[in-house]
């Protein structure tokens, strides 16, 4: 019996569509702005909520049957959960996947085991993917579910545990390596403090750089030409992350030379964590030249927590495919939904519902952000609303042409300046009509 034996294979019916089982926006094949829709969006199934979270919360167990007809081996479950994500990936036309080792291969009784166990499963993923479009977005590995990460990973106050954490990282790097991946990814879950009356922020932050550079000097060396990204988050699991937002980890990624290297994986939930909106981090991103990859989730932002909700609102994956679009699209990376359904959810059909609520939200997102760029209204307006750069004293600021004592002479000599409004309003209405125009697939 096949895990997904009641989902089918998922088409694109368009938006008056009732059927659970059609995307109403998602049209892979379309062409949006010169690229088709899956290129611009790069779907990837996350393996750990996907295949291998069964619901558990602090106060219940496991609600969802995850062991796939039943299997008890670990290895045997393993392969099961491959052939599963295959078979889900096809139905629903998905051409990427991301995983951690621990996802993909049991911990085994030792380390030794730990990477035996990883090298056989990246086999079986190999020839699996043999034949399909199938692709490895990013790898990972866990360093932060096992007890002997307490006080963190590589940031550890316990040298040995450094050391595991670093032939952790060189496995997963070689699997990615071996699966073709385009990018690698560190999320630091342990990677922060609880106090500071215990810590050595300095030395942390050291030795967190010195994995990092390991792990370049080690994958470079091996002829891998993907990404690197770090994963920004402010809290959860430590009360506080030191990659705590994009612009933390663009200041750590400059203090220890690792912009070649390094670009960011923005999680939409991490950045509303950090008090910020999605839209924001994916701009920062952009602005500094670090935008890489999208780990696409929501939130609820009446919970001071990690969600990880499947993406549903519009409005927010409009304004990110406008910045994604902005920032010239991915190019190693893609949008993984590190997303998870509900707990109460826990049919496989549920799982089929929740990546084409997802898949259709960033479609909406992709088609509506390219009608707000092709409108034009917005960035006429914001080049106006900069145009006092483009002559005169301005553009002699912007040149650098200018100085202190030349501007205090230009101030004196101008009087109070003249201000133009911010329209706020104005613009928000222009993305409601974009949004609300009905323009979709009647529109081709
Ligand atoms: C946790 C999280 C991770 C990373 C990969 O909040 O987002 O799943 O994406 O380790
Ligand atoms: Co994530």
């Amino acid at each position: 019996m096949a895990f997904f034996e009641n989902v089918p294979k998922v088409k694109y019916e368009g938006s008056e569509s009732t059927n659970p089982f059609a995307f109403k926006f998602y049209d892979a094949e379309r062409e949006v702005a010169g690229k088709k829709m899956k290129e611009h969006l790069k779907f990837a199934l996350s393996w750990w909520h996907t295949m291998v979270a069964g619901g558990r919360d602090p106060f219940g167990d496991e609600t969802m049957a995850r062991n796939y007809d039943g299997k008890t081996d670990p290895m045997e479950l393993a392969k099961a959960r491959v052939d599963a994500a295959f078979d889900f990936m096809d139905k629903l036309g998905i051409e990427y996947f991301c995983f951690h080792d621990a996802d993909l291969a049991p911990e085994g009784n030792s380390l030794q085991e730990r990477n035996d166990n990883l090298k056989e499963m990246v086999a079986y993923v190999k020839q699996k993917m043999q034949g399909t479009p199938i692709q490895l977005l990013w790898g990972t590995s866990n360093c932060f579910n096992h007890p002997r990460f307490m006080h963190g990973a590589a940031t550890s106050c316990e040298a040995d545990v450094f050391a595991w954490a670093a032939t952790q990282v060189k496995n997963a790097l070689d699997a990615t390596i071996e699966l073709g991946g385009k990018g690698y990814v560190f999320w630091g879950g342990r990677e922060g403090y609880e106090t500071l009356l215990n810590t050595n922020m300095g030395l942390e932050f050291d030795n967190y750089a010195r994995m990092l550079k390991m792990a370049v000097r080690y994958a470079r060396g091996k002829g891998y030409k993907g990404d690197f990204y770090i994963e920004p988050k402010p809290k959860e699991p430590t009360k506080h992350q030191y990659d705590f937002d994009v612009a933390t980890c663009i200041a750590f990624l400059e203090k220890y030379d690792l912009m070649d290297d390094f670009k960011i994986n923005i999680e939409a939930n991490h950045a509303t964590l950090a008090g910020h909106t999605f839209q924001h981090e994916l701009r920062l991103a952009r602005t500094f030249g670090v935008f890489g990859s999208v780990d696409a989730n929501q939130g609820d932002l009446l919970l001071g927590w990690d969600t990880d909700q499947f993406p549903s609102n519009v409005y927010d994956s409009t304004l990110a495919m406008y910045e994604i679009l902005k920032a010239g699209g991915f190019t190693n990376g893609g949008l993984n939904f590190d997303a998870k359904v509900r707990r109460a959810s826990f049919t496989p059909e549920d799982i089929a519902y929740a990546y084409i609520l997802g898949m259709d939200s960033f479609a909406f997102g992709l088609i509506k952000a390219q009608q707000l760029i092709e409108d034009g209204r917005i960035d006429d307006f914001v080049a106006k609303k900069y145009s006092s750069y483009e002559t005169g004293i301005g553009e002699k600021i912007v040149k650098d042409q200018t100085d202190f004592a030349d501007l205090e002479q230009y101030a004196l000599s101008h009087g109070e300046p003249r201000l133009s409004s911010g329209r706020q309003e104005y613009l928000e209405g222009v993305v409601n009509s974009i949004l609300l125009n009905g323009k979709f697939e009647s529109e081709r």
